[in-house]
């Protein structure tokens, strides 16, 4: 049931459309369709679709960028009318997310960020060239149960490690969880740093964050 619609959601995303992306979310909201099918049996998919198209190398940068940005369009369409319905999707936890001072790469980290709300997590996105500190407080103030912490450069991923660090001196480890990524970060440097998990991508950090907290 639905398929055709499904199908519009994917492909307004593989195409990276914001505009088909809304238009079909706010079909789906006037067919009936539960705001969570739409995210995970439509829109989700396309994200995975174009993922796997780009590490194919069939697609390029700008393709997942533009991926991105209609998936934003379709989750601000859907979010307000799951809480409005009363049919909010159990929190699986709180992340504090965000890419490392010094490091202004934030593509990566925002597919993490969509790929981590649209699973039902509430994500506390802090942007990009985010300072150590910044990261412990907000992982106590928001009683965070993650951290999440996204470097590109060989130069910040020192600044993974820093993070790990101060989550220590605030007395927050190990209860707040810490899951670090991008392209230059391995499994070998998250078990160094003293990081609980490691996303090669945004699919497996979603996987792993779902895993640290038992969901
Ligand atoms: Co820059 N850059 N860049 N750059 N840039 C790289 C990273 C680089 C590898 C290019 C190269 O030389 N081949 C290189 C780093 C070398 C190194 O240190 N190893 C590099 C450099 C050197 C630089 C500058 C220093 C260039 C200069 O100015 N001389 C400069 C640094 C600026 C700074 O940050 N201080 C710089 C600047 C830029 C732009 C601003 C122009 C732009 C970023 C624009 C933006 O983000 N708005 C940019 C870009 C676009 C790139 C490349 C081409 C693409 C990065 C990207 O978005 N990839 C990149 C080369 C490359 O990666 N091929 C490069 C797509 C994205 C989906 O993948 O970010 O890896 P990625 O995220 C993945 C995974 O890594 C993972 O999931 C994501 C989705 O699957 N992941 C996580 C990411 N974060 C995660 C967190 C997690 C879990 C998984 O848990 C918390």
């Amino acid at each position: 049931m639905h398929e055709e619609q499904f199908n519009a959601m994917r492909q307004s995303i593989v195409d990276g459309a914001p505009e088909s992306a809304r238009e079909s979310a706010n079909q789906a909201l006037a067919l009936g369709i539960a705001p969570l099918d739409a995210i995970n049996k439509g829109f989700v998919a396309g994200l995975n679709s174009i993922g796997e198209q780009f590490n194919r190398g069939e697609v390029f940068l700008p393709d997942l960028v533009m991926a991105g940005e209609a998936m934003k369009a379709a989750v601000a369409v859907l979010e307000p009318e799951m809480q409005k319905r009363g049919t909010q999707r159990e929190i699986l936890g709180k992340v504090v997310l965000g890419t490392v001072k010094g490091d202004i790469h934030e593509i990566g980290k925002s597919l993490v960020s969509t790929l981590l709300t649209a699973s039902g997590f509430q994500v506390f996105d802090l942007g990009v060239n985010v300072p150590i500190e910044l990261f412990a407080e907000k992982a106590r103030d928001l009683q965070a149960d993650l951290v999440g912490v996204s470097a590109l450069l060989t130069t910040t991923m020192q600044g993974q490690k820093s993070v790990v660090e101060a989550l220590d001196r605030h007395g927050l480890r190990p209860k707040v969880k810490v899951i670090v990524g991008g392209a230059p970060v391995t499994r070998d440097w998250a078990d160094k740093i003293g990081g609980d998990g490691y996303g090669q991508d945004a699919m497996a950090a979603v996987a792993v964050a779902k895993s640290l907290l038992h969901k």
